[in-house]
């Protein structure tokens, strides 16, 4: 059955990927699965009906038959699991890449989303200026032990991996910050990311939402 994903209606990063259900749409694209989009308003998702599906009101969904997902690193799970390509055979090496996603989602991401919190909903109170260098730090604490652990390697354990899906996904909200230039191998390892052929496929259909254009084959 082909499941249904939901993304925003009308992308406010002006589709630059940033949104999460990109991490649905480029697992589905490895995986080698297609897929249906429901675009919702920011209205519609605080509506019962969305809520129903997502107690929170937010994107992304999945709903596949009688299942009916929501939070990214969930759905990317399910959806490695399921099929290949996102998870190794291996299972201490498949225990390693969910091991990853956990880190990309609770030890990566939490200080990148207080970046964005301090910036732009936070901005213009006093304490603000002073807050925006802590919050910095903590940032590249974690990107200084990232660059470490990949090293030269091209992805985080091995073959490329649902982990190091969820992590160049974290990694890219960092572009406009300039925190990512201080670190050249793991900007390299967001655009190796960048360059395979899934990832390019699903940003190519979330950029033909706010286009309007119809992606190429
Ligand atoms: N933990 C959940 C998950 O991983 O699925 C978080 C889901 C979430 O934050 N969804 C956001 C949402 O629906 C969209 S992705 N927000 C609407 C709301 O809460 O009312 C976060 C996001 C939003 C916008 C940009 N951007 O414009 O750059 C980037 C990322």
């Amino acid at each position: 059955m082909t499941p249904t994903i939901t993304a925003f209606e009308s992308s406010p990063d002006r589709a630059q990927g940033l949104a999460r259900d990109m991490r649905v749409r480029w697992a589905l694209e490895e995986a080698g699965q297609p897929y249906e989009v429901r675009l919702v308003s920011f209205k519609a998702m605080k509506e019962p009906a969305h809520r129903a599906l997502h107690p929170f009101g937010q994107i992304p969904t999945y709903e596949e038959g009688e299942l009916a997902l929501f939070e990214s690193g969930a759905i990317v799970l399910h959806i490695a699991q399921r099929h290949a390509g996102l998870l190794p055979h291996d299972a201490n090496a498949r225990a390693r890449a969910v091991m990853w996603m956990f880190a990309a989602l609770n030890t990566v991401e939490p200080p990148i989303l207080e970046l964005q919190t301090a910036k732009f909903a936070e901005g213009d109170k006093p304490w603000s200026a002073e807050r925006l260098p802590l919050i910095k730090d903590r940032i590249r604490a974690r990107l200084d032990d990232l660059a470490v652990r990949l090293g030269d390697a091209d992805w985080l354990d091995g073959a490329f991996s649902a982990g190091d899906l969820m992590m160049v996904h974290t990694l890219q909200r960092l572009k406009p910050s300039g925190l990512l230039d201080d670190y050249p191998n793991l900007a390299a390892y967001v655009a190796r990311a960048e360059a395979r052929p899934a990832y390019r496929r699903a940003f190519a259909a979330q950029l033909a939402v706010f286009t309007g254009a119809h992606p190429a084959g």
